[in-house]
Parts: C-alpha cells; sequence; structure tokens
C-alpha cells in the first residue's frame, strides 16, 4: 500500500471529522435570506462576542468578508493602504476596484509589518484631483509573511495613527485564531483595534466553509445588504455554519499542535544546504523558504516533492510555501521533512 500524499500546500485541504459531520448532520435550519437561521445565529452570535464587536455575520468565504469590508468602509474614488504583499491585494484579483470602484496604496512591509514611518505622509490631501484616503487594512497573521504574528504594539500604533487621522481600520484575520493560539493575546484583545474583522472558518480551524465579518451592528447590517449583492446571501446555511460553529468550538486550542509541527518542519529546512526561511523565524502554522538557484526553481522543486508525496505550493518562482493543519501528523511532518532534505540533495548532484 501507498502512502497518501502529504499535502502541506494550505490549512484550507482540511476535511470534516466525523464529530463536525454529526454536528452537521444535526443542525437546525432556516431561510438565513428570509430571516434568520437559528445555527448562523448562534455562530454569529458567538464570534460577535469572541471577536468583543456588537455583530457578525457569515460569508461564503474570506475573499467576501473582506470585500464586503472594504465595500462597506469605501466609496467609489477612495484608497485603502495596505501592505504590498497583504491578501486583499495579491490574491483577490483586485476586487477592491472590480467590485466597489475603490484603489490601493501599498507599503513594502517587514514580512506583512508596516512602521507608522511608512505611512505618516500617505494620507492624501482634500483635493478635487486625488482620490480620498479611507482605510486601511491589516493582515494578522500574515499569509505572504510565513503566519507572521504582526507585534501587538505595531497593530496598535497604527490603528491609533489611522482613527486620529478619520480613517477606518479593517483586520483580515482569516487566521487570527493562530495569533491568539501562540501569543496569548485574546481575540477581543486584537479585534478592539478595528472597525471591523474577518475570521475564516476554513483555514486552520478545519472547518469546510465560511467566513464571518464582526463589526458594530449598523456596519453588519450594511455588509448584509452588500453580502446580498455580491452573490453571498445563503438560505439554509445552518449546514455549513454548524461545522464552523464546530471548529470555533473545539479547534481553536489545538492550533499550537500545528505550530509545533510547523517548528518541527522549519527545523528540517534549516539544516538542508540550498534552502533558507523566508523569514528566518516560524510563528504560527506556515513555513516560507527559498531554494537556491543551484537546485533549480521553486517549481523544479515542488515537482520533485510532489514525485516523493509531499504537496507544497510556490508563492514565487524562487520561493516554496508549506502549511501545518490538522489533518497532518506530527510523523508526516517528520517525514516532509526528510523527504525535503532528500529533494535537495539530489537536486544539488544533478
Ligand atoms: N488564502 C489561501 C489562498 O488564497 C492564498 C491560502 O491557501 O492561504 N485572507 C487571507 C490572509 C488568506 O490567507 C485567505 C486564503 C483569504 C483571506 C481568503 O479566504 P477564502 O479562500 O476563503 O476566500
Amino acid at each position: 500500500m501507498t502512502d497518501r500524499p502529504i499535502d502541506i500546500r494550505s490549512d484550507t485541504v482540511t476535511k470534516p471529522s466525523p464529530e463536525m459531520r454529526v454536528a452537521i448532520a444535526n443542525a437546525e435550519v432556516n431561510d438565513d435570506v428570509i430571516d434568520v437561521d437559528p445555527t448562523v445565529k448562534r455562530l454569529q452570535d458567538l464570534c460577535a462576542e469572541m471577536l468583543g464587536k456588537e455583530a457578525a455575520i457569515y460569508m461564503p468565504s474570506g475573499t467576501m468578508t473582506n470585500q464586503v469590508a472594504v465595500r462597506v468602509h469605501c466609496q467609489p474614488g477612495d484608497e485603502l493602504i495596505c501592505d504590498v504583499n497583504c491578501h486583499i491585494y495579491n490574491y483577490e484579483q483586485g476586487a477592491y476596484a472590480q467590485l466597489s470602484g475603490v484603489a490601493t496604496r501599498t507599503v513594502e512591509g517587514d514580512f506583512g509589518v508596516m512602521q507608522l514611518d511608512q505611512l505618516r505622509d500617505l494620507i492624501r490631501p482634500d483635493n478635487e484631483h486625488m482620490v480620498r484616503t479611507r482605510l486601511v487594512c491589516l493582515e494578522n497573521t500574515h499569509n505572504r509573511g510565513a503566519g507572521r504574528i504582526l507585534p501587538y504594539e505595531n497593530v496598535e500604533a497604527v490603528c491609533r495613527w489611522a482613527e486620529e487621522n478619520g480613517l477606518r481600520r479593517h483586520l483580515d484575520g482569516a487566521r487570527l485564531f493562530d495569533a491568539v493560539v501562540a501569543s496569548g493575546i485574546e481575540a477581543a484583545e486584537w479585534a478592539k483595534h478595528f472597525d471591523t474583522v474577518s475570521v475564516c472558518f476554513s483555514k486552520g480551524l478545519g472547518a469546510p466553509v465560511g467566513s464571518a465579518l464582526a463589526g458594530p451592528r449598523d456596519l453588519i447590517q450594511l455588509a448584509r445588504r452588500h453580502r446580498k449583492v455580491f452573490g453571498g446571501g445563503m438560505r439554509q446555511s445552518g449546514i455549513i455554519a454548524a461545522g464552523a460553529l464546530y471548529a470555533l468550538e473545539n479547534n481553536v486550542e489545538r492550533l499550537a499542535e500545528d505550530h509545533a509541527n510547523a517548528k518541527i518542519l522549519a527545523n528540517a529546512i534549516r539544516e538542508t544546504e540550498g534552502l533558507s526561511l523566508e523569514p528566518e523565524n516560524v510563528d504560527t502554522n506556515m513555513v516560507i523558504f527559498r531554494v537556491d538557484s543551484s537546485l533549480g526553481t521553486a517549481f523544479d522543486f515542488l515537482a520533485a516533492l510532489e514525485e516523493k508525496g509531499v504537496l507544497v505550493l510556490t508563492v514565487s518562482p524562487a520561493k516554496i510555501r508549506a502549511v501545518t493543519h490538522l489533518d497532518v501528523t506530527d510523523k508526516e511532518v517528520i517525514r516532509a521533512g526528510e523527504i525535503i532534505q532528500r529533494v535537495a540533495e539530489k537536486l544539488k548532484d544533478r
């Protein structure tokens, strides 16, 4: 019998556990567009409570919660400020422009961390030639920053500056619970600096579908309008919300196991000639490493790993990302590390 592939492309690849499937099968449902689905309501209320916000709304994806947030905060002709490597800027097809007529001003952050000195001069004067600076978006943990946790004081300082200057603040917290578990700082403590926060259930938390956007009641009411026009009004969505609820109630603390596994993988990569971690430290469940050109490209490396049963993703022609999650065991992670080392050795001798 051949072993199953070790799939560490993303923490989005997890499948609902038997216990989660029972919760899904037993979910109470109703039409959540006409009125309210009781399971969706429970999920939304729990999210709002955990994030210390008045209300929350369930949506099909993290892309939608981010883009509905942009739409809630901005009008066409407005501009948002974000780190150049953030998900909203890189992986959402420029939806802020396509769907909301919003421009972006990007900042070269340090693995996702923007400094106040980089931001101070970016607010545009009130002048009819210019777009209106309206919103600052942060991402925590930071995906292209290899799961980096933004320093708490940095988040506080950037958000205070934004507030003092009349800018709205949105947090892409797709993996906020990874930051919570690894930092020991509560979700509401992170969230209090932002007007809106989005969190995902279909990443490390292991649910099959969905994200939530939390914030003040009036903004979430407006978000409900925009969710509908973006095609995210869902009927008996308690079926999928039950998986998300199960994930929130059962799978938060265990994220620490993924973080420990990512450190095991990082150690194997650190010891391998021709590979270097970027950044050097691993804060949560992601590892990004550079493949030296003497071993070929990241695409060559990915193909060689795939042949040996390890699935990863490239993040650039020279960089690879691996993500630990609840469907990979520590043994599999150790094996993935050994395979990475063997592949590097082999490519060196080509
Ligand atoms: N990220 C995915 C890919 O889109 C890259 C992944 O495999 O990591 N914010 C952040 C920080 C994300 O990492 C993602 C997904 C999203 C938003 C979007 O979530 P979905 O996929 O639910 O639209």
